[in-house]
């Protein structure tokens, strides 16, 4: 992964960003990784907040309106079969080699609110949960069963067979498609330096500072670059970096932007202060490498749900006031991001 300066369109965006969101970002670097860069579903075009008046689509998730792919997947499997005597065989109602048979295993983090957390009952939610759980229902799968771990040992756990799939917030990067599969990206913003001391303003201000980051985030790696004069300390989790950034242990805890967000309700001193775009590194699904029916089983319900305003609808729950990128829209309530 290459790190560079912003080119000016990417800085317009980033500025439309900060204007219609809530907090002014103001870091001029972020990442670039070729490979995502180029796909045209990463281009951002932030809008305004103006769809709520004019779409109720809360009671009309169309989960019934796709075929079951399952059972499409398992009816080719049988015409496959050929001469063969029709059997119960594990192909047959396990179409996507899951784990168990019915059930999606899903590895993900306890303490990423609002992206992926367990609520008071132990229980997992927030936007990326709730959004694969709509997507499994839509390929079929009602039994989704959500695990947390640390976000270091995510990416390995589901290559290695533990899980299905992955979900947490997790930015699509050349380097991670290396162990695992990406899905399509259904999520894009900022990595936000929160910190309770605000003398710190910009990135030339972490100099000399203690800066908390998550084991194997990508504000790992973007700290680890562009960081230099910053003494970086690392965290198995997020609730680790603020209690210590409470505690005054560290000076800036380094999180996801919606995460830094919340913290900052919860806790009155601390403030966002950087906010650097992450745009190049979507997030994603991610699933074993080769389950490639898997995959665009997930990528065909993905496209559903952002199509029937589902997407739509649970970025407004979760991300209130925070823009939506277009291109996960409607195609219908696309395009009206610019005035006018
Ligand atoms: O790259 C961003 C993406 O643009 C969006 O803002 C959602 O978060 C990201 O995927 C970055 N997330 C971090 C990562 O992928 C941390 C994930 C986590 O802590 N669970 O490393």
């Amino acid at each position: 992964m290459q790190l560079h300066e912003t080119t000016s369109s990417e800085l317009s965006r980033f500025i439309v960003w900060a204007v219609n969101g809530t907090t002014v970002p103001t870091s001029t670097k972020h990442y670039r990784d070729s490979a995502v860069r180029r796909d045209p579903a990463n281009q951002m075009a932030p809008r305004h907040q103006d769809w709520t008046d004019t779409v109720k689509l809360s009671t009309h998730r169309r989960r019934m309106g796709l075929i079951s792919i399952a059972a499409t997947a398992a009816l080719a499997l049988a015409a496959c079969s050929g001469a063969t005597v029709a059997t119960d065989d594990e192909s047959d109602d396990n179409p996507f080699n899951l784990i168990s048979a019915g059930e999606i295993r899903v590895a993900s983090v306890g303490d990423a609110k609002p992206y992926t957390y367990t609520d008071e009952n132990g229980e997992f939610t927030g936007f990326d949960v709730e959004l694969f759980t709509d997507v499994a229902a839509r390929m079929g799968y009602d039994n989704v069963v959500f695990t947390g771990q640390d976000f270091s040992g995510l990416l390995s756990s589901v290559a290695n067979g533990q899980y299905d799939v992955g979900a947490a917030a997790i930015g699509t990067t050349d380097e991670r498609k290396e162990t695992v599969d990406f899905s399509d990206g259904y999520l894009a913003g900022f990595l936000t330096i929160i910190t309770a001391d605000d003398s710190i303003q910009d990135e030339a201000d972490l100099a000399g500072e203690r800066i908390g980051v998550v084991q194997g985030t990508l504000q790992e790696a973007y700290a680890v670059a562009n960081f230099t004069e910053s003494e970086l300390v690392k965290f198995p989790d997020n609730n680790a970096g603020i209690s210590a950034l409470n505690s005054g242990t560290i000076a800036g805890h380094f999180a996801d932007y919606e995460s830094a967000k919340t913290y900052g309700e919860q806790y009155d001193n601390l403030i966002l202060a950087i906010n650097i775009p992450s745009f190049d590194a979507p997030a994603g699904f991610v699933v074993a490498p080769g389950n490639d029916e898997f995959l665009d089983a997930i990528n065909v319900a993905l496209a559903a749900a952002m199509e029937d305003g589902t997407w739509m609808e649970l970025h407004e729950k979760w991300f209130p006031g925070s823009p939506m990128q277009d291109m996960y829209l409607p195609e219908s309530e696309r395009g009206q991001s610019e005035e006018g």
